[in-house]
């Protein structure tokens, strides 16, 4: 009866009690149904890729825009922290950020969605890397929010959708993002670019780029970056990032030898195993001295016995290579995918080899 009252009285009288008689409902509601005390959600929680200036700088966005933490990922260890954040009975909203799907991870993530909403958890998707369109209604059908557009880097995206919620210097880390993902010539990221000095923006992004790239072992660093840029501060006035840098580029002045001994060639593409380093930043220069339209690096992750494998394509380069990938790394039991000239993969370790004499028949 009490209930019943409480109802109406809330239905006929203006907005400002609207408050209290909800609450007081709330509070009958409580005493009646003994003790379900079940955690309040107030988490957020954002999971980026970890690997480039793209997906810490999407993170840092994501921070400034509606705080909460980030969880840095790869590709390897992607669904795995995925998987986790479904047990977090704190987390309200999830965002997820510059990370791919590919043939073999979709349907788990459309698993793992379907949980997380089920939970009622607001999810965000914002990504640029080509996805199946049976993914995209799948997801939208789940009321995931989706933020998908491949013409923009996953920075620009987010700057683009939750610019209200920023701050001004959220333009320049999106203009970094577009930059080292070779997107700043796009209708949105050049218009960031072109608030700042072209010199300024190409050098920060870099070093910003190196810092990420040399430290990937150091999630703390990595977050601290992430931090930082939250924070607004440029690349340059973090300590000790351009000591950083410079150490980076005598690293990769010196695989500039290793790949002209090491790198092997195809008939369609160079290739060739990294030791000491990452293979993204390798790949760039086995595509460019083997005199190829595409250059492979691929690196063994211990770990997690396979190889992750790096891809590129020259200007000259016709073919969609991160489609091509996603299909052959599948058919091989591993994973892969992303964009037309720039793509990677997860390789079990047995079918290297193969992996590199079938993508050369497929991009003649
Ligand atoms: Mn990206």
């Amino acid at each position: 009866m009490i209930f019943k009252f409480v109802l109406t009285v809330s239905k006929t009288k203006k907005p400002s009690t609207k408050k209290t008689t909800k609450t007081a409902t709330k509070q009958i509601t409580k005493t009646t149904t003994k003790k379900s005390l079940k955690p309040q959600r107030t988490k957020v929680i954002c999971i980026s890729h970890k690997e480039d200036c793209d997906g810490i700088s999407s993170a840092a966005l994501i921070r400034q825009a509606f705080g909460g933490d980030a969880i840095l990922v790869d590709y390897p260890g992607q669904m795995e922290a995925l998987n986790q954040v479904i047990l977090d009975e704190k987390l309200k909203s999830l965002f997820i950020c510059d990370l791919g799907l590919s043939k073999k991870t979709q349907d788990e993530f459309i698993d793992i969605m379907t949980t997380l909403r089920k939970n009622k958890v607001s999810v965000t998707y914002i990504d640029h890397h080509d996805i199946d369109p049976d993914v995209v209604k799948a997801l939208n059908k789940i009321k995931v929010k989706m933020i998908h557009d491949i013409n923009e880097c996953t920075a620009v995206l987010a700057y683009t959708a939750f610019k209200s919620k920023l701050n001004d210097h959220a333009s320049f880390v999106a203009a970094c993002a577009a930059i080292t993902d070779y997107m700043e010539n796009r209708p949105i990221g050049s218009k960031l670019l072109q608030i700042y000095d072209r010199q300024f923006a190409l050098i920060s992004a870099t070093v910003l780029t190196y810092n990420i790239v040399g430290h990937q072992k150091e999630s703390d660093y990595l977050l601290y970056l992430v931090e930082e840029l939250a924070e607004s501060k440029f690349p340059h006035a973090i300590p000790n990032t351009f000591e950083f840098a410079q150490i980076q580029v005598e690293k990769l002045s010196q695989m500039i030898d290793k790949v002209k001994q090491g790198m092997k060639t195809m008939k369609n593409l160079g290739y060739m195993e990294i030791l000491d380093a990452g293979a993204s930043g390798a790949v760039n220069f086995v595509m460019g001295l083997s005199g190829k339209d595409v250059g492979v690096a691929y690196k063994e992750r211990i770990d997690h016995g396979i190889y992750a494998v790096s891809v590129r394509g020259s200007k000259d380069c016709k073919v969609h290579l991160g489609k091509i990938v996603n299909i052959l790394a599948t058919s091989l039991g591993g994973s892969g995918g992303g964009h037309d000239k720039a793509c990677g993969a997860v390789i079990p370790k047995p079918k290297i080899k193969k992996f590199i004499t079938e993508l050369n028949k497929k991009i003649k």
